[in-house]
């Protein structure tokens, strides 16, 4: 039975839904209803969105510096961090992310995301243009405004700070919509941004679904003026159409069906090591997850065999308990669409090694054998499935590699520097790591190619988005 409340964070206030509706949010390890949520509606969307415009245009924060603001985006992170494990008990109640996880990365990270942007919107210069002509030109970087935030259920704190971070410390406000599957720490965050001393409105918080239901409301509501999402590419493409309504600009962080490429010259326990964390970490439900695996002929065979014993080595249960690698997945629906995808793959003439749960667990999964066309090697399955395929050539593997619509990551596994560097450069991908994975700089560019996403995050990157550029041009020369 569900036990608490998660609320609406509208104008500073914890608020019930207009209509007073609420929908049950459900652990996925127990699969029962652990919490009520507010169900928001058109109505409740439009509020926060007044409250966040009224907040922009005559609220303090867009214009009190980035000193100021940085001070206080600081202490938001010293709250996450001194909340950490209630922040990712919820995490892991509400999607089944380990909690070790939860605790050891998602929290350090949500943190480190408010630190970085706001020492990076402080730090950053904006240029100046000597001119030939008696006139001095320069740039600023101001609010774009109000910023809805659309996040997914996969990491639900981390991606939100993702979002949320470099939002505020541009000196906008934002309307956050968490994923109904995992909506409970974004209220726990947005509690913490006030006690912090954000002021109210500044970061608002409406639950709801997405289609036809609160993410839908917002990103067809006339007062947004910027769009940040991330989730499935088709959900991708609905947010793009009713943003071009207003002239909005969106950036989509969308799915991903990303290739690790092993070449032979591989350190393999570097390479089993690497790809077992790409294809099964949060039991795959990561849009940068490696679930193409391709390897070179000689050494697939030990790879597939390798990477089996790996998955199997990898402690399976409840996401709570410490010692567990991998927890359920996120939701009834899910596992059907990953369990599916299993069914069709054995139909389609795959051998596959792991695959067994209870439950809504689904342990790592190897696939081999597998049809180039097979949904399993075409689609995003987002659980901890990956298909192992040999190639016979550098040639072949990037050909493989860049079989896809998707073009988020990809990995490369290689002794061979001059490789890796050609290899990299050939990817059609937004980042490619070499002989590691998930390793972030918040200054580097986010984001994919094709259909896993457009535009891209993180440094300045972020600032372009988030900001309305304005230049400024002055006669110097007196007459
Ligand atoms: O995604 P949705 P779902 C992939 C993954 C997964 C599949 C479906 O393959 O199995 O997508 O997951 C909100 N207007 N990824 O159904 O629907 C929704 O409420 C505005 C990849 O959860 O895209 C949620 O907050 N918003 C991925 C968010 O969008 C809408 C992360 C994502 O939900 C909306 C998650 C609409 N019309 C899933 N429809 C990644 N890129 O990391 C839904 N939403």
């Amino acid at each position: 039975m569900a036990t608490g409340f998660v609320a609406h964070v509208i104008d500073g206030e914890l608020v019930e839904s207009v209509r007073g509706n609420r929908f049950e949010s459900v652990d996925p390890w127990t699969r029962a209803p652990w919490t009520e949520v507010a169900l928001g509606d058109r109505t409740d969307v439009d509020r926060a969105v007044r409250a966040a415009r009224a907040a922009a245009d005559q609220g303090p924060w867009p214009r009190m510096g980035h000193t100021e603001r940085g001070r206080l985006l600081h202490r938001l992170a010293d709250l996450i961090v001194a909340n950490g494990d209630l922040l990712a008990r919820t995490d892991t109640t509400d999607m089944g992310r380990p909690v070790t996880s939860t605790v050891g990365r998602d929290v350090p990270r949500a943190a480190a995301n408010f630190r970085f942007f706001a020492d990076h919107a402080r730090l950053t210069p904006a240029e100046a243009l000597p001119s030939d002509h008696g006139h001095h030109a320069y740039t600023r970087y101001e609010p774009a405004g109000v910023v809805a935030a659309i996040a997914p259920w996969n990491l639900p704190l981390m991606l939100s700070s993702w979002k949320i971070a470099p939002a505020l410390a541009w000196g906008n406000t934002v309307v956050l919509k968490p994923a109904e599957q995992s909506p409970a720490s974004a209220t726990l965050l947005a509690r913490l941004a006030l006690e912090a001393g954000i002021p109210p409105g500044v970061l608002n918080v409406v639950h709801g679904p997405g289609a036809d239901g609160v993410g839908q409301a917002l990103t067809e509501h006339p007062g947004i003026d910027r769009i940040t999402f991330t989730g499935e590419s088709a959900t991708g493409r609905a947010v793009s159409t009713a943003a071009a309504r207003h002239h909005v600009p969106v950036s989509l962080e969308l799915g991903g069906k990303n290739a690790a490429l092993v070449f032979a010259d591989a350190d393999l326990d570097v390479a089993v090591r690497t790809a077992a964390a790409a294809a099964f970490g949060n039991a795959g439900q990561m849009c940068l997850s490696g679930s193409r695996i391709y390897v070179e002929r000689p050494v697939h065979g030990e790879f597939v065999e390798r990477l089996h014993a790996a998955g199997r080595a990898m402690t399976a249960g409840d996401p709570g308990d410490p010692a567990t690698e991998i927890g359920p997945l996120a939701s009834a629906a899910h596992h059907r669409k990953v369990t599916d995808h299993l069914t069709r793959a054995r139909a389609d003439g795959c051998r596959v090694y792991g695959g067994d749960g209870s439950g809504w667990l689904v342990r790592p999964t190897v696939l081999t054998d597998v049809p180039r066309h097979a949904p399993v090697q075409t689609r995003e399955v987002f659980g901890p499935v990956a298909t192992v395929t040999p190639f016979d050539h550098e040639e072949d593997a990037v050909r493989l590699a860049n079989d896809t619509p998707f073009g988020l990551s990809a990995t490369v596994c290689t002794t061979d520097l001059s490789r890796a560097h050609r290899v990299a450069a050939r990817l059609r991908a937004g980042t490619v790591w070499v002989n590691c994975f998930f390793v972030r700089d918040l200054r580097a560019p986010f984001g994919g190619v094709g259909a896993s996403g457009v535009g891209r995050e993180g440094g300045l990157f972020s600032r372009d988005f988030f900001t309305e550029p304005k230049t400024v041009v002055i006669d110097i020369a007196g007459c």
